[in-house]
């Protein structure tokens, strides 16, 4: 977000967005200070996504806006450019694409290899569709037509998804009603399919989940955020066929005060 090349923490608060820039610790709160992005009316949104879509390498806001002009259009905000607490997004152009409230949830990750964010989106009906970043650059990137990725997800409480086994696609993490999270390995063109494993139980702890590599280990870090408003990160520990979040370290409480958070 700032340049640095390391995660940083951006919430919404009322109508604001603010960014915590990534202090450099891997051990304890990366997130200690914030500034204030400076521009308004992001209550409008019913979905935050952050990644790169215009292909310039900084991060830009995805938003589902309720209010133009359809109640349910994606708007893409590009990052501005700057660095430091100068970073921000001020200049969205709509994608026209609408109709995005069928979603429950979305998220964008490169699924097709080409290094762009494709959308990932599971609907009402627990239907799991992709649809692939069309290549474009600028204000001419987006998202077209979509493909189905799965219909298994309805009973998920949470879904993350990111690069959890190092293969380089992006691997599923369900969590279901109980409290358990499995990880879901993604398919590829080069082999079977390695099989799902369990990523441990309590994750009912989390009304806040997020997926990244917060530590640098490069794999991703979960990131949770509890009902009492603690921020937790626990670090990615290396393993490809079992629970690889199995320790943490705070970072900092008072995090309910975010109606959206994004890494
Ligand atoms: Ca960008
Ligand atoms: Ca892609």
């Amino acid at each position: 977000m700032t340049g640095d090349g390391r995660p940083d923490m951006v919430i919404r608060e009322a109508d604001r967005l603010y960014v915590y820039p990534h202090n450099g610790s891997t051990t304890a709160n990366p997130w200690t200070s914030r500034y204030d992005t400076g521009t308004v009316g992001w209550s409008n949104a019913s979905k935050l996504l952050l990644a790169d879509v215009t292909g310039d390498g900084r991060p830009d806001i995805v938003s589902v806006r309720t209010d133009t002009p359809d109640p349910s259009s994606l708007w893409v905000y590009p990052h501005n450019g700057a660095t430091g607490t100068a970073a921000g997004w001020n200049a969205p152009y709509y994608t026209g694409l609408f109709g995005w409230n069928i979603a429950n949830w979305l998220a964008l990750v490169d699924v097709t290899g080409d290094g762009r964010p494709d959308m990932v989106a599971r609907l009402d009906d627990g239907g799991l569709w992709m649809y692939p970043h069309n290549g474009q650059t600028g204000t001419a990137a987006s998202w077209m037509d979509r493909k189905l990725a799965g219909v298994t997800w309805s009973g998920a409480t949470g879904l993350l998804i990111g690069n959890v086994t190092g293969r380089g696609r992006p691997d599923l993490v369900v969590r279901e009603s109980t409290g358990a999270l499995t990880v879901h390995p993604a398919g590829d063109s080069t082999g079977p399919v390695p099989a799902p494993f369990s990523a441990g139980t309590g994750w009912n702890l989390a009304d806040v989940m997020l997926l990244a590599n917060v530590t640098g280990s490069g794999r991703p870090d979960i990131v949770v955020r509890d009902a009492s408003g603690n921020l937790w990160v626990y670090p990615h520990n290396g393993s490809a066929t079992a629970n690889p979040w199995t320790t943490r370290f705070g970072a900092g409480g008072g995090w309910n005060v975010a109606t959206a958070m994004m890494l």
